[in-house]
């Protein structure tokens, strides 16, 4: 798992992305206010999120939060290229959800950034990351702090796009969360700092998200994430390289 962050990582830098931490430890606002979730949304139920002593603080459930941090640190646009990699939580268990798993989100902004660069980047990227020979498909989604908002898919590298059981027959593989970074976003991040820093009118962007854990699973075939978090050597000595 440490070698395929890295590897996006890298990537990500050589695409001239700065790394930024934030907190696993977050609250209420950097997690969910700021990221346009009003105070009824489901993500704040605490039937999906990990909340410590009272509501006061909780695990984050993406980075996006450390995005906020950077944004609110940072009043300096019109440009921003950041990523955010770590670990996040969620009260959730299957085969494709575990409640912690590594995240990496990325955000740009600046003077006319467009859904065209959003695509342009994430093709890039994704290619990178599988090979050129994988076709990319971007369609329509709803995140709360993207609008528009994209799911991006990748030509199932199985089976190449034939159809099979790993994309169910479909030739396609989920891969990314993406969109243009809502204008609540940047009021949020407004209004925190007193004065108008990131004008939705002067600046744009785009953000996306994926699942570190997802990209091993479909690089070595692993059918069930929950297995990365067992602890069986049988499992972890296939990847001592
Ligand atoms: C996703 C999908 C779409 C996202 C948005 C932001 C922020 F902070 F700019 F609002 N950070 N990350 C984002 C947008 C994340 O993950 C599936």
């Amino acid at each position: 798992m440490t070698a395929v962050r890295e590897e996006l990582e890298d990537i990500f830098v050589s695409m001239g992305y700065e790394v930024y931490d934030g907190p696993e430890v977050e609250d209420d606002y950097h997690c969910f206010e700021a990221l346009n979730m009003p105070p009824d949304h489901p993500a704040r139920d605490m039937q999906d999120t990990f909340y410590l002593t009272g509501r006061a603080s909780l695990l984050r459930t993406h980075t996006s939060s450390g995005q906020i941090r950077y944004l609110l640190d940072n009043p300096h646009p019109p440009e921003v290229r950041i990523i955010c990699p770590g670990k996040v939580y969620r009260r959730d268990s299957d085969i494709t959800h575990s409640p912690m798993f590594q995240q990496v989100e990325g955000l740009v902004v600046g003077p006319r950034i467009t859904l065209g660069d959003l695509k342009g980047t994430l093709e890039a990227f994704l290619h990178r990351l599988f090979g050129p020979q994988f076709p990319v498909r971007f369609r329509s989604s709803f995140f709360p702090y993207t609008e528009p908002s994209v799911e991006v898919d990748l030509g199932c590298v199985v089976c190449g796009g034939g159809g099979c059981r790993v994309c169910k027959g479909t030739g396609w593989l989920e891969i990314l969360g993406s969109g243009m970074v809502h204008p609540a976003v940047y009021g949020a991040v407004n209004t925190r700092l007193g004065q108008v820093v990131y004008d939705p009118e002067a600046v744009s962007g785009f953000a996306f998200g994926l699942g570190i854990e997802r990209v091993a699973m479909m690089r070595h075939a692993v059918d069930d994430i929950r297995l990365f978090y067992e602890n069986d050597l049988r499992f972890l000595e296939q990847f001592s390289g």
